[in-house]
């Protein structure tokens, strides 16, 4: 299957902040009022005994990225999350969303909250750096053959741009392995600072993956864009590739730790910040 490259979709933006909310600095996950909130979305994200999950829409409202961003929620029996990637090749046309994209577009997010997208580095960053919180980052994921797995990881957040929204990563629980760090691998991506096909910050100029070098791993491994280093294990921003051809791709949806040569057919990133 080639790339899929669609017109860029923009997450619709929602309403501006308030100008209380902007003097203050105010930052909150409200319900928005024209928000749909059901019936709940079954998907495959019921992973781990949790029968079902709900989800919601809200309005998403940082002091520093600007307008108001709406957020796709999910409500599980360990509490709300929020969902900042989620790929299942299905867009708001029912296609598959293009990730092969710039850094400005890796910014500000693409895609549409209720289907396949990226919710955008600044509101990530945003939403991981909250005063007097921390974060868990929870992966969920189904591989080529149908089977969930799941991956959490305590202390989780991103630095802003002038920091390259580097990645910062607490201890791994799951039964998919710890991909971020690539479990030995040399190329662990904790630590480390996120790439776009159009920005190298992969720390390499000869990267070594499988035996094969490449001068960036966004650009000329992967096309995506994710926290690269020499180039790492994971990258749930990769290729798409249907279920019916979701075997054996170098470049797919990844999380090498568990499945090294089919690509993913689902996976969402999703964080849940609690009072430190
Ligand atoms: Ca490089």
């Amino acid at each position: 299957m080639g790339d899929q490259f669609h017109n860029p979709q923009r997450i619709p933006q929602g309403i501006m902040k308030s100008s209380q909310q902007r003097r203050e600095g105010f930052w909150h996950l409200k319900n928005s009022p024209g928000a749909r909130l059901g019936p709940p979305e079954v998907t495959p994200a019921s992973l781990d005994g949790v029968p079902d999950v709900a989800r919601s829409h809200f309005h998403f409202a940082s002091m520093t990225s600007g307008p108001v961003q709406e957020v796709s929620c999910e409500k599980r029996s360990d509490g709300g999350w929020t969902v900042i990637q989620r790929r299942n090749g299905k867009g708001l046309d029912g296609k598959p969303v293009n990730f092969r994209r710039s850094w400005g577009d890796y910014q500000r997010g693409f895609g549409h909250v209720g289907h396949e997208h990226w919710l955008g580095l600044d509101y990530i960053h945003a939403l991981t750096q909250q005063k007097g919180k921390t974060c868990q980052l929870r992966v969920d994921m189904i591989n080529c053959k149908g089977k969930s797995g799941y991956a959490f990881y305590d202390a989780f957040k991103i630095g802003n741009e002038s920091e390259l929204y580097r990645i910062s990563l607490g201890n791994y629980v799951g039964n998919v392995g710890d991909a971020f760090r690539g479990e030995g691998h040399a190329g662990s991506q904790d630590g480390h600072y996120f790439s776009t096909i159009d920005e190298d910050n992969d720390d390499c100029t000869v990267c070594i993956n499988r035996s094969q070098a490449y001068r960036s791993c966004a650009r000329d491994l992967y096309g995506s864009g994710w926290w690269f280093s020499n180039c790492g294990m994971a990258d749930l921003n990769g290729d798409w590739h249907p279920k019916t051809q979701c075997e054996g791709w170098l470049s797919g949806v990844n999380w090498e730790t568990w499945d090294r040569i089919n690509s993913l057919i689902f996976s969402e990133l999703k964080v849940k910040c609690t009072l430190l």
